[in-house]
């Protein structure tokens, strides 16, 4: 199907540029030249002034821009056609439609995907379904350099997969989008490289707290889109974003309203993510709020615009750093554009007088293309002007392979556009020291320079001060060089709060994670970088005190066998031991004396024994608690104690009942003697204790454990023991027969001498009372290491008092006070305690 466009388009484009591209159809020289393949070029010479219109007027307007980058393009084909390796045998065409309008756009990108018939001069688009075999009227397409008029075209070249390298200012994210725009490949990168640039720059001096502003286009409010979010995810805080119409002027309220809150928005840096006017507008509109030593971050598209530089009293609003494109001179161009000039000024008189300009394009209606002779391109031009000539050798360089050049001679075959296309792709070449090629999103992989400003000369001046690379993407400053238009050359700062110190976390205030208080981490708490809002808990076995940054291991403790206090305890107990088998050994040695009978004669050595193994007890609670040693170590004393104790209840019950009661109660006596009432009450209380020591053991085994609780830095190792209820009713059942050896002893108070044990065996007890309530006292006082050596001398003073209080003073009268330990010496005693009693 052929759908006739021309007609069509002729009456709707009474708009600005209509006159340019009139002069093309025409077929003047400078915007076509025929070759072999043709490159269409895409440039904005005439650039429009956005305003209503009514009537189809030209407007006076005054682009040297596009008129550089045109030239260059020319300029590039020029010089690939005569060079012998780049396309030899080969010549490239190319026709440039200039594209100031939206409307104009559209007309170009339709011309070229349309196919001339030769014997119509209408041109057409053929809607088809498969475009493989599709011959569009250029191979490839070079430009348009704005976002906008990109997004058009890029869409519409698509569908035959035309390849269109763009060369400047069409850098807005969304065209890296490959599915979307599958042709379009460009010469600088992406928009989203410079915002990663410019938060790089911003965490560089700490700039937490900015302000954004941007233009009502693609490029202001993609830029600020992606700037918002890639900052916000850093911790940079937005707290003021504004967006600038096309048309703001500098004067208007709506500029004034917007300077004012930025002020208040306390910001000392401003990003300026707009197109040059916009921006110029802009500044002059700070200028006119008296704003200072702020700091404001250009962007490339008018960081290197010398007109903004150049506006009255703009030195006064700060430091003005940009991001802008690396440069790399085109030495060769200067020399083609003067050559050109001279040229056309030979043709000029031949051609017509417009509008009483010297015009040198042969239609009336057509302004001025070439430029003033006293303007030389400036920087920002001559950079624009690289990266057109980049992407004409790009496509020459894609079409070199796909004829086969590389081979050695070129086969001058049918190009079909997506051919083209994949091996523009691929291209990779050096030119100038630049290294040319395309990442998988089709932009170039560049880095950008950082310049500031500098209003030291009368003249136009910046300085480079740092650079971001790419692959892997660093951003290095010299931050030396860095003039800050400030008190003292100070750098400026630019933060909601104060920094925290360390091991204090953030409490945030209001919607913004920049403004905050600061609040110190407790104790067991510590402050991880990664999260500064959260004080994060220490690990089990860590610890750390307030205002952490880090916990560190919590020290394990428990007494161990070489501690000083454990040597001390371990001699006595050692010693103790060593008493008790002496006293053993001197007991069984006169078992037959009145002392050890009156004693209890075999008893004694059980008694003995068993504060022996009690005593051995002691020595579970030195070193690492083991799990045998927790097992052992609360039986052991507790059923010995138990059986101690019940030998001297029996024992003192024996005595006190013959004095008292056996003549009472014969019977009673008789019975006693013959069932061995002593021996059995021994094995039932002991019976007794070993059975609640069992049932504790297996319903809350002793088992080592590690002891978190008690001190924050330490970890204390010891048995899990001590708590059960069992435990405790065995405690208490000791307590229990210690009072009643306590009652029934005091019953024989009045007992002769050599029987009275009330005093001994109240000493005895005294010290088992004193020592476990001081060890109750101490316990729930002190919680350290200390505290099984606590147990252990509250242990040792029982049995110690036991042995001293009951076995030493007939020790001592059995190998001392021989006199007193005769048979005649008792019945003295127990005579003069009978005639005692019958005289009562
Ligand atoms: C930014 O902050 C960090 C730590 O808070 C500090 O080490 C660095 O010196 C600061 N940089 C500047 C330029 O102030
Ligand atoms: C800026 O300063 C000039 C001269 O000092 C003054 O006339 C003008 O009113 C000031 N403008 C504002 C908005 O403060
Ligand atoms: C270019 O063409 C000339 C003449 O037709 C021929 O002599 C020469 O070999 C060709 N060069 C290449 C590289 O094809
Ligand atoms: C491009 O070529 C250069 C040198 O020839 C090489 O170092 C570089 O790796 C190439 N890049 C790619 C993407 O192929
Ligand atoms: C900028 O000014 C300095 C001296 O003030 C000078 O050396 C330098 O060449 C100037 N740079 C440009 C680009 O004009
Ligand atoms: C901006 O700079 C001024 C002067 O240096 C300073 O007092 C103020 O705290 C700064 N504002 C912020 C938000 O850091
Ligand atoms: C801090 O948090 C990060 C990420 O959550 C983690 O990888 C790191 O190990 C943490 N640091 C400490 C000291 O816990
Ligand atoms: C080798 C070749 O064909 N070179 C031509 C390239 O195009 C220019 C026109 O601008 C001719 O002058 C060259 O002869």
């Amino acid at each position: 199907m052929g759908l006739s466009l021309a007609a069509l388009l002729h009456l709707h484009l009474w708009a600005p540029c209509y006159w340019a591209f009139q002069c093309q159809n025409m077929g003047h020289s400078e915007f076509r030249l025929d070759g072999d393949y043709t490159i269409a070029g895409l440039f904005s010479i005439h650039s429009s002034i956005v305003t209503m219109k009514s009537r189809p007027e030209v407007d006076i307007c005054d682009s040297s821009h596009g008129y550089h980058l045109f030239q260059a393009m020319r300029f590039s084909v020029e010089e690939i056609n005569n060079s012998g390796e780049l396309l030899p045998n080969v010549t490239l065409g190319y026709e440039i439609y200039d594209i100031c309008s939206e409307s104009a756009n559209m007309y170009a990108t339709l011309s070229i995907l349309a196919q001339s018939i030769s014997s119509s001069s209408h041109l057409h688009v053929e809607v088809l379904r498969d475009f493989t075999l599709y011959q569009p009227k250029a191979v490839a397409v070079i430009g348009p350099d704005s976002s906008n008029l990109a997004l058009s075209t890029a869409a519409i070249l698509s569908i035959a997969l035309v390849p269109e390298v763009s060369h400047y200012e069409a850098s807005s994210q969304i065209l890296s989008a490959k599915y979307i725009y599958p042709s379009f490949l460009r010469t600088i990168p992406s928009d989203r490289l410079q915002v990663e640039a410019l938060v790089r720059l911003l965490l560089d001096f700490n700039w937490t707290w900015v302000a954004v502003v941007a233009s009502d286009n693609a490029y202001g409010r993609q830029g600020l889109q992606t700037l918002y979010e890639v900052a916000t995810k850093k911790g940079i805080c937005v707290a003021y974003q504004g967006i600038l119409s096309l048309n703001v002027i500098s004067s208007s309220l709506e500029l004034e309203k917007m300077v004012q809150r930025l002020v208040v928005s306390r910001a000392n840096v401003t990003i300026v993510f707009s197109n040059r006017r916009v921006t110029h507008s802009f500044l002059k509109g700070v200028i006119q709020q008296n704003v200072t030593e702020k700091v404001w971050l250009g962007t490339e598209d008018w960081s290197l615009v010398p007109e903004i530089w150049g506006t009255a009293g703009i030195s006064s609003i700060g430091t003005v750093i940009g991001v802008s494109l690396k440069h790399t001179p085109l030495p060769g161009l200067m020399k083609f554009e003067s050559a050109y000039i001279s040229s056309m000024a030979v043709d000029s008189n031949a051609n017509c007088q417009a509008n009483g300009e010297s015009c040198n394009q042969i239609c009336t209606q057509c302004r001025k293309l070439t430029p003033n002779k006293k303007e030389v391109p400036t920087t920002y031009d001559t950079q624009a002007a690289f990266n057109t000539y980049s992407a004409v050798h790009a496509v020459a360089h894609g079409l070199h392979h796909l004829l086969g050049c590389h081979t050695g001679a070129c086969h001058k075959k049918t190009v079909y556009p997506w051919q083209l296309l994949e091996e523009i792709k691929h291209v990779n070449f050096t030119l100038y020291d630049r290294q040319v090629y395309f990442d998988n999103n089709g932009d170039l992989l560049i880095g950008y320079n950082i310049i500031q400003w500098n209003w030291d000369s009368q003249d136009w001046n910046f300085s480079i001060i740092g650079s971001f690379t790419r692959n892997p993407d660093r951003l290095s400053i010299d931050k030396h060089r860095i003039r800050w238009h400030t008190e003292g050359n100070k750098v400026p700062i630019s933060r909601c709060s104060k920094a925290c110190e360390a091991g204090e976390k953030r409490l945030q205030q209001g919607m913004h994670q920049c403004c905050f208080q600061c609040v110190a981490c407790p104790s067991g708490t510590f402050l991880n970088k990664s999260d500064p809002f959260d004080c994060q808990p220490c690990g089990k076995e860590e610890w750390a005190p307030v205002k952490s940054e880090t916990c560190s291991s919590r020290t394990i403790v428990f007494l161990p066998w070489n501690d000083p206090i454990s040597w001390a305890l371990l001699t006595a107990t050692t010693l103790l031991l060593l008493l008790m088998a002496g006293t053993a050994v001197i007991f069984a040695l006169n078992l037959g004396t009145p002392v050890v009978k009156s004693a209890g004669g075999q008893m004694c050595l059980v008694m003995l024994g068993s504060l022996a193994c009690a005593c051995c007890s002691l020595y579970c609670y030195f070193g690492e608690p083991a799990w045998l040693t927790c097992l052992l170590r609360l039986p052991l004393f507790s059923i010995n104690f138990t059986l101690c104790l019940s030998c001297l209840v029996a024992r003192s019950f024996q005595i006190v009942f013959i004095f008292k009661m056996a003549a009472k109660a014969p019977g009673l006596h008789e019975a006693c003697r013959k069932y061995h009432g002593p021996t059995l009450f021994i094995g039932a209380s002991t019976s007794l204790q070993t059975l609640m020591s069992l049932i504790s053991l297996v319903t809350t085994t002793p088992v080592p454990r590690k002891n978190y609780d008690k001190f924050m830095e330490l970890i204390i190792l010891e048995c899990s023991d001590g708590s059960s209820l069992i435990h405790s009713l065995g405690q208490f059942y000791c307590g229990l027969l210690a009072i009643l050896c306590f009652v029934i002893s005091y019953m024989g108070k009045d007992l002769p001498e050599s029987y009275n044990e009330t005093k001994c065996i109240a000493f005895s007890l005294l010290m088992y009372f004193i020592s476990l309530i001081a060890y109750y006292v101490i316990s729930s006082v002190y919680q350290g290491k200390y505290l099984p050596a606590m147990l252990t001398v509250s242990n040792f003073s029982t049995l110690s008092g036991i042995f001293v209080g009951y076995f030493l003073p007939k020790a001592y009268i059995i190998l001392f006070r021989a006199e007193l330990n005769t048979t005649e010496y008792f019945q003295t005693s127990i005579q003069s305690y009978t005639t005692k009693r019958s005289s009562d």
